[in-house]
């Protein structure tokens, strides 16, 4: 990777995997990118406002900026994209599709997230293995897939070097999710700092897996900087970091916040598209394909985060 565009950089995992990569590839090497303008990406090197959907100015940008490796980081989320399937599958896969050609046309490496919605029903619920049923239920879960077949499809067909993982829900402190079932274990933390309380969407006892985004931008580096020989899978891998109830992170934030209280009002669509979802993933291949290995458990992930959102909260950022 010498020079990067982030699509999708206004985003949750684009806003701060574009500090990282500008650290370690130089500010002027990383262009973010974006369909809203965002001040803050273009203070330490290029932004531009870029609609995902319209090939042209796609072509147009990673040509002017000589890039070789992409980040299609657009999508509409798996709660919000129930609301309006036909949207959801318009813009998760026209991003895709255009990222795909331009990767194809402009030579470059395209990474694309994959998620833990890419599973359903069917699928073995504990320690999903890589390689098994996915038939998921929501059109988040089917765009994940079909991008998944998609992305191998222009590898083999088109030598196109594209990668991908499975993102379990991810907890920062940067910028809010949106429209995601796994939210809440990010809203909790705010909550909690604030009021105290959080009235969670999902039952006390639903697993799902999780991970810190200091790990999620690490695996973004490291498979797109993994040697393509070792890579037996390419789209995508299953990776995870822990797996947990609210129930459970619900403890987790009252060893530091005694008086954290937890009341559920039950959104049925957020419950049955997490009740959907396997309860954790088995990421084997990750870890001998390319060495994944998070380093971050809930245990330090909930100390970060109350230390972290408490300094926020002191300077009324929210
Ligand atoms: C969502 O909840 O939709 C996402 C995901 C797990 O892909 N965070």
């Amino acid at each position: 990777m010498k020079r990067i565009l982030i699509v999708g950089a206004g985003g949750q995992i684009g806003s701060e995997l574009i500090s990282l990569l500008r650290k370690l590839y130089g500010n002027s090497n990383v262009v973010g990118a974006d369909v809203r303008e965002c001040k803050d990406l273009g203070q330490d090197g290029p932004f531009v406002v870029l609609n995902a959907l319209d090939a042209q100015s796609y072509g147009y940008t990673v040509n002017k900026y000589r890039i070789d490796t992409i980040f299609n980081l657009v999508a509409l989320l798996s709660a919000v994209g129930e609301k309006d399937p036909q949207l959801a599958w318009n813009i998760n896969m026209g991003a895709l599709m255009n990222s795909l050609d331009v990767a194809r046309q402009y030579e470059c490496k395209l990474f694309t997230p994959s998620s833990i919605g890419a599973f359903g029903p069917q699928s073995p619920k504990d320690r999903t293995p890589q390689d098994t049923i996915m038939r998921p239920t929501t059109i988040y879960g089917v765009c994940k897939v079909t991008g998944e077949l998609l992305s191998d499809y222009y590898h083999l067909r088109y030598g196109v070097d594209t990668r991908s993982v499975r993102f379990p829900g991810i907890i920062s402190n940067v910028t809010m999710p949106g429209g995601g079932t796994t939210d809440y274990a990010v809203e909790i933390y705010y909550d909690a700092v604030k009021d105290k309380k959080f009235v969670c969407p999902v039952s006390p006892n639903v697993y799902m897996d999780m991970m810190y985004m200091p790990d999620a931008l690490n695996a973004c580096v490291q498979l797109m900087e993994a040697d393509p020989a070792r890579l037996k899978h390419r789209n995508g891998f299953n990776i995870t970091a822990m797996s947990f109830t609210p129930e459970i992170i619900a403890a987790e934030i009252r060893k530091h916040i005694p008086e954290f209280e937890i009341a559920y009002e039950i959104d049925p669509t957020k419950e049955s598209i997490a009740r959907s979802w396997p309860n954790s993933l088995d990421d084997t291949c990750a870890r001998e394909e390319w060495g994944w290995s998070p380093k971050w458990t809930l245990t330090d992930t909930t100390e970060d985060m109350l230390y972290v959102i408490g300094k926020k909260y002191e300077q009324g950022l929210f």
